[in-house]
This record gives structure tokens, C-alpha cells and sequence, in this order.
């Protein structure tokens, strides 16, 4: 990790205040003066080969991310986790950094964690005795316990995506509120249940069903019982898609407590609030949900743009429902220090797109001047994530930021910054940057 704190002035500065860091950095026309040239150069660890493509207004990579001197991140220390970043202890909230998601298959050891609760204790029953009740616009409600479901219904196994809604959050300026998500807020682990399309079908939806409304067993944090920590829904088309399933395992075993054991809904593709962990309850609408996280400015954006930082009015707001494409490069973490003399770079990662699926991805180690195509793989099945793998070459020594972008099958893109800004900062997905360093 060479090229930290190598200057802790700039360093500082463009965490706090990155608009006057900037001010310093770069001249009216946008272009880097000379002495900040050196003074950047000496905070990032390197000459800046391609210093004369960065945009004005553009935080390194390495000053952006990653921790400066005395703000270290905190780590999750909790069995079976890998070592997460603490967002938030309460409730619990904790990203997977984008190296640690090489895998093609996200191991349980590195899925991200979100409450918006307390985490219930572990169910101390046989897991087979858990109770669901499915009631509400159905012509049959009915209460099953797991091992009923597992015995009337088909087993499906899927490599799935589950992405928190905020994902991405941090790149907004001014400042989204909100859990401050790198691009680790995402998984893509093989789920295992039924599919929840064929438990409202042994139900019978009456011809007014609209929308899902999910609960668990998390209590609010308040303590309150009598209010549930979330309970969120999809329209009854996203319910009946294949592909949204209620799960019973995970990777081939149980689904560790912390990610919502016994069951719990995996709704891909869509903000991971639809994917009810610790499912107790699925209450079927004649209008849409509106459970805890369904109303206000919860898990919607606006219609049309918005001035960044302006008071948002409900009105003008729809339901994320789809998530946004987004590519993370998985091989190289931020920050790394090359081997000396190191000119060809191998560069590897995922790409997915929510409902859509991901038709091209690049790369660049210039700021965008130049770009790569990467190879890119199919998905294991839909809503899996693609894989991807590049090479990019390197003029010289130096400090370099490795940029991935892809672009999804109906041709939507990433910025370098996340464009349409809202209060609570979704559909935030600005490319990932990687800063490294090849030493002299
Ligand atoms: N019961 C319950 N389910 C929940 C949540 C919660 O707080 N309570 N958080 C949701 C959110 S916002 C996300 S992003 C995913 C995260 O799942 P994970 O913690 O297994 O990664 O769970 C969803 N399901
Ligand atoms: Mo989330």
C-alpha cells in the first residue's frame, strides 16, 4: 500500500474539503497547475503520466477511496464474515470491498451485510418448523412451515445478484444520505428454494392481487414490535417471474443468520430491500405495499432531474425497481502497488445490469481518453452476474487509475460521476476506479 499517506495534506484536504483541494489542484481552465501537478503527484505516490487527460473537478482515486491517516476503516470482526467495512453498528451494515468479489460465486463469508433492524437471534427450532403465512388478495391463504414448502414444491438453484438499492451511494456530490456504499454492496451467491410463483399459484391470487408485501422477524430498532423494521413488495409480474425465489439455502448449505436464516425472498435484479430475510409473512395487496421503506423518498427517484441538493417532493418520485448496470474490477484493490517495471496489466471482474443484461464492457488506464473492450462472459443463468476479463498496458512508471465501464443490453451506461442526483442517492453508478502505482 505504498501510495498512502504519503502526503497527508492533500490527503486530508480532498476528503474535507474537495472543492478547495481542487481550487488548489487545478487552474480555471481545468487544467492541473505546475506545482500542484508535483504536489498531486507526491500525494498519490507517483508521477502522473496521464495527468493532462484528468478532468477538472476529478479526485484521485487514491485520495477519493480507501482510508486516509487517521480515518482507518473499521472492520467487521464476526465468525464466518470475511473482512467487511463497517458502515454503520447500528443497525448493522457492512460492505464487501470490491477485491474481496473475485470470486465468480460469492462465498457466505463475503456477502455484504444490511439491516435496517435489530438482527433477530438464530432460530433456535428445527429450521423445518419455520412458519410462512401467505394471505391477503388470495383465494386460499395458507401457512406453511419449511419442510412443507421443500416437499410441495420444485427445488430451484440459481446464481443470483442481490444489490442493495444504495449501492453506489458514496460518488454523489453533494453528499446522498444514507449508508455511504462503495460498489460492494453486491453478491452473487447460489440460492437455493421455491419458486414464489409457484407458492402464490397453490394459493390462487383473486384477480385484485397488485403487489407483495414482505415481512420478518427482525425487530424495529427502536424495540417497538408492534413496527417492523422493513417490509417492502414487488408488483405481482416481478412475484411471478422464475427467477424470484424464497430461499432456503445458500452455496449449497443453510442461510447463515446474519443474511436471514431460515428464509428469506431473493427478488434479483432489484433493490436487495425486496429481498426479505428472516420471511415470516408474505401479505398479497389489491394496491401497492406500503409497508416500512414503501413511501416518501424510500427506494424511489425522481421522474425527472433534479437540482443536486434540493429538497425532494414525494410526488415526483417512482419505485426503483430495476438496479442500474455497474462493472467492478475484482483482481487489482485500490491502492496497490505494483511490481517495478510492471507495462502489461491483467485486469478482471463483474459486470451486471438488474433486469438487463450486460452487452459490452471497457477499460482505460488513461481517464477516458482510450478505452479497451473486455471479454466479457454469458451469465449462468439470467440475473448471474458476468464475468469479465481485459488487459491494459501501461506507458511507463507511475500512478495510474484503471477505469471499468460496461453498458447494458438497452445501451444505458456509467459516467465517471453518477449523473441524475437524488436526496438518497440511488441508481448511483459512476465507474469503478482503481488506483495503482509502478514504483521506479
Ligand atoms: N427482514 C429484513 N430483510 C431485509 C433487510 C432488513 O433490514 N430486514 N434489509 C434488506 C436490504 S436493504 C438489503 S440490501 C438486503 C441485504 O441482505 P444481506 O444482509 O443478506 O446482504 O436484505 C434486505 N432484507
Ligand atoms: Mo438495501
Amino acid at each position: 500500500m505504498g501510495m498512502r499517506s504519503k502526503e497527508r495534506g492533500l490527503f486530508e484536504l480532498y476528503r474535507d474539503d474537495p472543492e478547495r483541494a481542487d481550487a488548489l489542484v487545478f487552474n480555471r481552465r481545468g487544467i492541473l497547475k505546475g506545482g500542484a501537478l508535483a504536489a498531486m503527484g507526491a500525494a498519490v505516490g507517483g508521477a502522473i503520466p496521464f495527468s493532462g487527460n484528468m478532468p477538472s473537478g476529478f479526485i484521485p482515486a487514491a485520495l477519493a477511496q480507501g482510508a486516509a491517516a487517521g480515518a482507518a476503516p473499521k472492520i467487521l470482526k464476526m465468525d464466518g464474515k470475511a473482512d467487511l467495512v463497517i458502515l454503520g453498528d447500528k443497525p448493522l451494515v457492512a460492505e464487501t470491498p470490491e477485491h474481496l468479489l473475485n470470486d465468480d460465486i460469492t462465498p457466505n463469508d463475503k456477502i455484504f451485510v444490511r439491516n435496517n433492524g435489530m438482527v433477530p437471534d438464530a432460530f433456535a427450532g428445527d429450521p423445518n418448523s419455520w412458519a410462512l403465512t401467505i394471505d391477503g388478495e388470495v383465494n386460499t391463504p395458507l401457512k406453511l412451515t419449511l419442510g412443507e414448502l421443500k416437499q410441495k414444491f420444485k427445488p430451484v438453484t440459481y446464481a443470483l445478484q442481490m444489490e442493495c438499492g444504495g449501492n453506489g451511494r458514496a460518488a454523489f456530490e453533494p453528499k446522498a444520505s444514507g449508508n455511504q456504499w462503495g460498489n460492494g454492496a453486491i453478491c452473487n451467491a447460489r440460492w437455493t428454494g421455491v419458486r414464489l410463483k409457484d407458492v402464490l399459484q397453490a394459493a390462487g391470487l383473486k384477480p385484485g392481487a397488485v403487489y407483495t408485501g414482505h415481512y420478518g422477524a427482525d425487530p424495529h430498532l427502536s424495540g417497538d414490535t408492534s413496527k417492523p423494521a422493513l417490509s417492502r413488495g414487488v408488483p405481482i409480474a416481478k412475484a411471478m417471474d422464475d427467477h424470484t425465489i424464497i430461499a432456503f439455502a445458500v452455496n449449497g448449505g443453510p442461510i447463515p443468520n446474519i443474511h436471514g436464516h431460515p428464509l428469506r425472498i431473493i427478488a434479483p435484479g432489484w433493490p436487495g430491500s425486496t429481498s426479505q430475510k428472516w420471511l415470516n409473512r408474505i401479505w398479497i395487496r389489491d394496491k401497492e405495499h406500503d409497508g416500512q421503506g414503501m413511501t416518501g423518498t424510500s427506494y424511489r427517484v425522481p421522474i425527472k432531474p433534479m437540482v443536486p441538493g434540493d429538497k425532494a417532493d414525494p410526488k415526483n418520485f417512482r419505485i426503483l425497481e430495476s438496479m442500474p448496470v455497474r462493472s467492478i474490477i475484482t483482481n487489482i484493490a485500490n491502492g496497490t502497488e505494483l511490481k517495478a517495471g510492471t507495462r502489461l496489466v491483467g485486469l478482471r471482474g463483474h459486470a451486471w445490469a438488474g433486469e438487463h443484461s450486460v452487452s459490452d464492457v471497457q477499460v482505460s488506464a488513461d481517464y477516458g481518453q482510450t478505452w479497451r473492450k473486455a471479454k466479457v462472459a454469458k451469465p449462468a443463468n439470467k440475473y448471474a452476474w458476468q464475468t469479465w476479463t481485459a488487459e491494459l498496458t501501461l506507458p511507463s512508471e507511475g500512478y495510474y487509475e484503471l477505469w471499468v465501464k460496461a453498458t447494458d443490453s438497452t445501451g444505458r451506461s456509467q459516467g465517471h460521476a453518477p449523473g441524475h442526483w437524488n436526496p438518497q442517492g440511488y441508481n448511483g453508478n459512476a465507474m469503478h476506479r482503481v488506483a495503482v502505482l509502478v514504483p521506479a
